[in-house]
């Protein structure tokens, strides 16, 4: 399996050549700085990769050519859409980059309420309180039905937080689940992440999956031809969030999304920590059930609790069971031709990371110690 890292070009407090010194030798990045749904120039792809190998490595993976918002909602002007991201693909390919990482989840990317919460041993970890969610979305945002959504335990404690939350602690808990706005850094406010919610009322779920299944004949038949392999993401977390629906959170999710078009092109980045928050998600299982559409892989780990809430635990720490996992991947790799690029994903904050704003969960010292466990276990099983 080839080792690669996480690095967000200029939006990066961490140094390629202290990423060296990981000892990974891939780079996973993107353009941030393109709005979403325009095309990613050839020359702006040039300049990136020439910055990475000029630093000892090769750009693996790029890691997110994001999908805008109105292929999600199937509106808007999509056939110019579908030719920018077709356009965004050749460059790419042009460029020799070759496996692209895309998720499908509406308005938001990822969802924490603690950007910083305590772990027992010192360092912070990124963490889903269930409670403090219900609360946002049931006294801040005020969503209706947002009560139903959520597990009585979580609605009585999230009733309790807000009663006594401070303003600060209120503007904390926004600022978090903003944090996981994917693009060009976006933010809302309260008022504003009303509107943007008003512009996918009535979608559901098979609405969602359908215009996904268009992206994906739009795009993967272009894809097969560059040599370009696609792996979505899934939800994270996974499960319907907001009043949005989400459509990449189980097995039986990802098994749609394959057979929807069924070619080696469209494939899946597993992600063990967001399908991990799962409660009825087996991760081996997957792991095995897609074992020739893998493209690429986050390994991480997520401690569970029964309201719906997880923290993110130490890589070879939490619920998931990553080494079966590998064992898994391992024996997916001995069928191929390529080894299979994965990264390990986050990190705590630990000893001087706190000193650094990195972007949430990619530190330094905590990811250098995720990867440093992940090889001494593929290592082993090796
Ligand atoms: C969070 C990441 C996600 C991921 C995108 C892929 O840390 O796992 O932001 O990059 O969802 O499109």
């Amino acid at each position: 399996m080839r080792e690669t890292w996480r690095w967000f070009g200029e939006f990066d407090p961490i140094l390629l050549d202290q990423v060296a010194q990981t000892g990974a030798q891939g780079i996973v990045s993107a353009l941030h700085a393109v709005p979403y749904g325009e095309i990613w120039a050839r020359d702006a792809i040039a300049a990136r990769r020439d910055e990475i190998t000029a630093a000892g490595f090769t750009w693996d993976v790029v890691e997110s050519l994001s999908v805008h918002e109105d292929i999600k909602r199937g509106t808007g002007d999509l056939d110019r859409l579908f030719a920018n991201y077709r356009q965004s693909l050749a460059n790419l390919a042009a460029e020799g980059i070759k496996t692209v990482c895309y998720n499908f989840m509406p308005i938001l990317d990822w969802t924490r309420t603690d950007l910083a919460a305590p772990v027992a041993r010192g360092g912070t970890c990124l963490h889903f309180s269930a409670s403090k969610m219900a609360a946002f979305e049931i006294h801040m945002l005020k969503r209706t039905g947002a009560r139903d959504d959520y597990h009585p335990d979580a609605v009585c404690a999230g009733d309790a937080w807000f009663e006594t939350s401070s303003e600060s602690d209120r503007t904390e808990l926004l600022y978090a689940i903003m944090s996981g706005l994917p693009g060009a850094y976006d933010r809302y406010d309260v008022e504003g992440l009303r509107s943007v919610l008003k512009t996918y009322e009535g979608l559901t779920h098979d609405d969602l999956r359908a215009n996904l299944v268009r992206f994906l004949k739009e795009v993967i038949p272009t894809a097969a031809e560059l040599g370009i392999m696609m792996c979505i993401h899934p939800d994270d977390p996974p499960r319907d969030i907001l009043g949005l629906p989400r459509i990449v959170s189980t097995q039986d999710d990802i098994r749609l999304i394959m057979e929807a078009v069924d070619e080696p092109a469209n494939g899946l980045t597993l992600c063990t920590g967001s399908l991990g928050s799962g409660a009825g998600n087996d991760l081996p299982a997957i792991a095995r059930a897609f074992a020739d559409r893998i493209h690429f892989v986050h390994l991480r780990n997520v401690t569970k609790s029964k309201d719906g809430s997880f923290s993110e635990a130490a890589h070879l720490d939490g619920d998931v069971d990553l080494v079966a996992v590998i064992d898994e991947l391992l024996k997916a790799e001995s069928h191929r031709t390529v080894e299979l690029l994965f990264r390990a994903d986050h990190g705590h904050a630990l000893l001087t990371d706190a000193a650094t704003l990195t972007q949430p969960g990619y530190t330094l010292i905590g990811r250098l110690r995720g990867l440093a466990e992940l090889r001494g276990v593929i290592c082993a099983l090796s």
